[in-house]
């Protein structure tokens, strides 16, 4: 213990801007003993509908999107309310914010003055301890280096709807650290740029810094990634496997998809066939959102059939809630749950949710945001939670490598003790190939 007084005399909010230009709340927490905490709240693009509700103050200033009224809440009622509460007391400080907020979905202080505030007071405990966030929150309990989801091409309400699919993603299970996953997923993100340099499809990057898609159907990218992984001389499907967010609720209610990319529109059986075909085809290792939030009959169907070959991740449809996620392991219906602290609200909350998808068996996978910072938070939630796996967005654009640095730097200091999670993160057998 370097300062031991743990009781909260400061809560300071302000206005600083995320990775898209737009402006979000960073809090900073002050104790007694001089330990400080900060952090700063992300934003989705494509977010589900129970998730929790950002505050923003509308008007035409930023396209609406200041927090001005999120940050004043933060400076005087949560301020006022967190003054003089021991920061070690997480579980207390998250029911206090909840109840002050007093809403279902945080819509009076906002989810991003909440998670914001909830994040920097646990910074603040782990400083006063001491400690690096992962191992506080670790509390002496085993991790693994979680494997990383890393995001080559964008799609989807990242890149203008370019393509239907909106994360193509390599995972690297048989790696044998976290820093030979990046190393490995560095080549292919280089060879993906070659090969569409060469096709003249180069156009930049989409909002998490994967190649824009400049693709004629979601089929082309996949193949694109498959010659990727061939050309960097890794094998596809033994050594790297790929990773769909489908974010089937952008294009897809009440059982019926449309695809923006040839306008036809597929019911919940042809989606899942369509998916089946590219099982069959790509060497897929986990499928995130494959059907919309509101299909809960498609999500069990897809885990039915295919739960034993692939992860199936619940994002907009889990919303990282506790409560729904007990029900998809009662009723089977996905192997997965993502894991976002600001859909959820506050850590405990968010915490909840992962020890309920450990308990029902899922892979369970800590998630940025597509609007993102500076802020490395969910890179030692990842760790000190044992969560098995971390997804942050591409291999390029600095808000995505501080994460994969920071574990990067989490991995070296556990020298020979560091274990990479690998195949052993995935809820399902691994196949031969
Ligand atoms: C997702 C995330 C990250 P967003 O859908 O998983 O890719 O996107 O933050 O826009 O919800
Ligand atoms: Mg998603």
């Amino acid at each position: 213990m370097l300062n031991t007084d743990t009781t909260i005399t400061n809560v300071h909010g302000r206005r600083v801007w995320d990775s898209r230009g737009r402006p979000t709340v960073e809090v900073e927490v002050t104790l007694a003993g001089g330990a400080k905490g900060r952090a700063i709240a992300p934003a989705g693009a494509s977010t589900g509908t129970g998730e929790a509700l950002d505050l923003r103050d509308g008007g035409t200033a930023f396209g609406g999107l200041d927090v001005q009224k999120a940050l004043s809440g933060v400076n005087s009622e949560i301020a006022s309310a967190l003054k003089s509460v021991d920061a070690t007391e997480q579980a207390k400080i998250d029911s206090l914010l909840v109840e002050l907020d007093g809403t279902p979905n945080r819509s009076r202080l906002g989810g991003n003055a909440i998670v914001a505030t909830s994040m920097a007071v646990l910074h603040a405990s782990a400083a006063a301890c001491g400690q690096p966030l992962w191992h506080y929150l670790a509390g002496g309990q085993p991790v693994r280096i979680p494997l990383p989801e890393i995001q080559i091409f964008g799609g989807g309400a990242h890149a203008a709807r370019r393509v239907d699919v909106q994360d193509f993603m390599l995972m690297c299970p048989s790696a044998s650290s976290f820093s030979e996953a990046l190393e490995w997923t560095a080549e292919v993100y280089r060879a993906a740029g070659e090969l569409m340099k060469k096709a003249g499809k180069l156009q930049g990057v989409a909002d998490e810094g994967g190649y824009w898609p400049a693709f004629g159907c979601n089929e082309d990218a996949l193949d694109t990634l498959v010659g990727a992984i061939e050309l960097a001389g890794l094998k596809p499907g033994g050594q790297v496997g790929i990773s769909l967010d489908i974010a089937a609720s952008e294009f897809g209610r009440n059982g019926q998809y449309t695809l923006a990319l040839d306008g036809r529109t597929l019911d919940t059986a042809q989606m899942i066939e369509m998916l089946g075909r590219w099982l069959g085809t790509y060497p897929i290792l986990s499928i995130e959102d494959p059907v919309a939030e509101d299909d809960a009959s498609g999500f069990r169907h897809f885990t039915e059939t295919y739960g034993k070959l692939c992860q199936i991740i619940g994002d907009d449809y889990l919303v990282t809630n506790a409560a729904r996620v007990k029900t998809a392991a009662f009723q089977h219906t996905l192997n997965a749950v993502l894991i976002k602290p600001n859909q959820a609200g506050t850590i405990t909350e968010t915490r909840l949710s992962l020890e309920e998808g450990k308990l029902a068996g899922f892979g369970t996978i800590v998630s940025a945001r597509s609007g993102e910072s500076e802020d490395v938070t969910i890179a030692h939630l990842s760790v000190g939670w044992d969560a098995g796996q971390l997804k942050v967005g591409s291999f390029s654009r600095s808000e995505r490598m501080a994460k994969w640095n920071e574990v990067l730097r989490i991995e070296e200091s556990l020298g020979r003790d560091a274990k990479f999670s690998g195949w052993s993160a995935l809820p399902f057998q691994r196949r031969q190939s």
